[in-house]
């Protein structure tokens, strides 16, 4: 198979999370407005599609992923005309604008779930998943939940538990009803006429549940359930039928949701002739320092992230398509994770990370501030948390024995509220992200990190990822980026990771130090270009790979002899 063009091939995806990108009304929220006022940052950095994290009707008990009415925007966010506003603003810049599709579960407030939990014969009872309790009372399986112990939460009044793979202020929609499946298409129409780029589907590989709802048997190994709920055939056939009845008609990218995958799902999923999805996200790699659902951090091994993102690169080549990234919404920040967030190294540690990512093959995702090189916010108390999830496994810590000290360390390294906290725009007051009080308290760090000092100074984060963006899509190494074959160089090397990429009579070799030390490699190709290079001073200096000294966190793309 040779792939088919398609426009997000040489796509790159930058992520808002609205809520923290920039407050328009001074009411220390972000907003839809405040989008708008930033887009042409984003056009200057070279993305040309955004993904918006939600911005429907929502409690907000999961920051928007709880949805109560999929046809209207938050109040907080702005008005649909708003939205109408950003998607033609956004094109006017031939920017795609990608909305969250989460579908997997609503609010407790949506109107279908009151309606459902109304009565057992109300009409709606069927359009979520409703079990009688075993005959001792207890829940129909043992399945857990992602953000409370239990997957199933009791109804009194009916005296049937509802399934929520999330919190209990999100029950699972039941997509073996196709009246639920209908009124998700009819929605997914209704946004795509609107001139929508696409969606990113929120844990898409959750959507079918097997009809006999059958105990979980693994238990150390992520939420148990996982191997009955995630990647069955429902959820691909469910896909299909979405292709069919919606995507088909439309010109979109999308972007599937998807822990607990292997390559093989992925191809599942991407492969262009099976009519699914465009990419999907996997979790592979951000799995390897810690274990999630017992909190444990591990050490990070730049070996097996290498064998990761190399089984990736080669398993999907031709066979389907990849989607790259270092950090999201739920991630903590990649600088202070992969790199090293120290004053010495920051900058040139978080460059290296963009180098290695961004000439992988597949479409690259940047999160909001992550081309500032934004790192960890340093939180001193369990209460400073915002995120439920930090709440729910801080709980399971004190439950374990941990100490508080502990469990505060943990979440200091890996909570989600650290990608949640606002953007740095400026180094006034409140980082220029609002005029009020921020609805979570910024990172003070932001007088010297911010994207106004970035785009100031020639030398900084933002200009290398302009500089990446645009050696992807418009350069004479286009080619090569997007469509290249891959080769990993060296798996066993712990401290470098220097991969190849090879198209037609164009190579690019990418070498990466992951560490703060000099380090020296033979490498038996031949210097063609110096095509980028994060130390600025000795560009001259390569005229052969015989014996290269990197120095801390070099990381350098250079064109090689074929
Ligand atoms: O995340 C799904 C998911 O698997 C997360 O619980 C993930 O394990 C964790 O956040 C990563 O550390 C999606 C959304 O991205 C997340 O923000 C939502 O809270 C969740 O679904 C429920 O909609
Ligand atoms: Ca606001």
């Amino acid at each position: 198979m040779s792939m088919e063009p398609r426009w997000w091939h040489d796509a790159v995806v930058y992520q808002i999370y609205p809520r923290s990108f920039n407050d328009s009304n001074g009411d220390g929220i972000g907003d839809i407005p405040g989008i708008i006022e930033k887009l042409d940052y984003i056009q200057s950095l070279g993305s040309n599609v955004i993904w918006l994290s939600p911005v429907y009707q929502s409690p907000m008990e999961d920051n928007g992923y709880d949805i109560s009415s999929y046809r209207d925007i938050a109040p907080e966010f702005g008005t649909m005309a708003d939205m109408e506003k950003l998607l033609f603003e956004a094109d006017k810049r031939q920017i795609k604008i990608v909305m969250d599709l989460v579908v997997n579960h609503t609010s407790d407030q949506h109107p279908w779930f009151q309606e459902s939990k109304s009565s057992k014969d109300n009409p709606k009872r069927d359009w979520y998943i409703w079990k009688d309790p075993k005959s001792d009372g207890t829940p129909p399986n043992n399945w857990e939940s992602f953000f409370e112990p239990q997957a199933w939460t009791l109804d009194e009044a009916t005296g049937q538990y509802y399934l929520h793979l999330f919190s209990h202020q999100q029950p699972d929609l039941n997509w073996a009803n196709p009246d639920v499946r209908h009124a998700v298409y009819d929605m997914m129409h209704f946004w795509l006429k609107k001139g929508l780029g696409g969606f990113r589907m929120d844990v898409i590989n959750m959507i079918g549940k097997p009809s006999d709802f059958p105990d979980a048997t693994i238990f150390d190994a992520g939420v148990a359930g996982w191997e009955h709920w995630s990647n069955n055939l429902l959820a691909h056939q469910y896909l299909r039928e979405m292709h069919d009845h919606v995507l088909q008609h439309y010109d979109v990218l999308t972007v599937g949701e998807t822990p607990f995958t292997t390559t093989l799902d992925g191809r599942y999923y991407s492969h262009p002739d099976r009519n699914e999805i465009s990419m999907i996200f996997q979790f592979e790699h951000v799995s390897i320092d810690r274990e999630e659902h017992n909190a444990v951090k591990k050490p990070f091994d730049l070996v097996q992230y290498k064998e990761i993102m190399s089984r990736w690169q080669q398993d999907l080549y031709q066979k389907g398509w990849n989607s790259v990234y270092w950090s999201n919404h739920d991630q903590p920040r990649a600088v202070s994770r992969y790199g090293s967030d120290c004053p010495q190294y920051r900058v040139v540690s978080a460059k290296m990370l963009a180098t290695t990512l961004h000439c992988m093959s597949g479409t690259p995702y940047i999160y909001q501030g992550e081309e500032l090189g934004m790192t960890n916010k340093h939180f001193e108390s369990i209460e400073e948390f915002n995120d439920l999830m930090a709440k729910f496994h801080y709980e399971k810590m004190m439950k374990k024995g941990l100490s508080p000290e502990e469990g505060l360390a943990f979440l200091n390294d890996f909570s989600r509220d650290h990608a949640r906290v606002p953007m740095h725009w400026d180094s006034s007051n409140n980082a220029g992200f609002t005029n009020g009080q921020p609805w979570l308290p910024l990172n003070s760090n932001y007088t010297e990190i911010n994207a106004q000092q970035a785009v100031d100074d020639k030398t900084s984060i933002y200009h290398h990822y302009r500089q990446l963006i645009e050696l992807r899509k418009a350069s004479p190494y286009r080619d090569v980026i997007v469509y290249g074959r891959y080769e990993l160089i060296e798996p066993e090397d712990a401290h470098v990771y220097a991969y190849l990429r090879r198209h037609e009579q164009r190579a690019l070799l990418v070498i990466s130090n992951f560490t703060d030390q000099l380090q020296t490699r033979h490498y038996s190709f031949n210097i063609e270009k110096m095509v980028l290079n994060n130390y600025s001073d000795d560009e001259l200096n390569w005229t052969s790979l015989k014996a290269v000294t990197l120095k801390p966190y070099q990381s350098v793309i250079i064109e090689v002899a074929c």
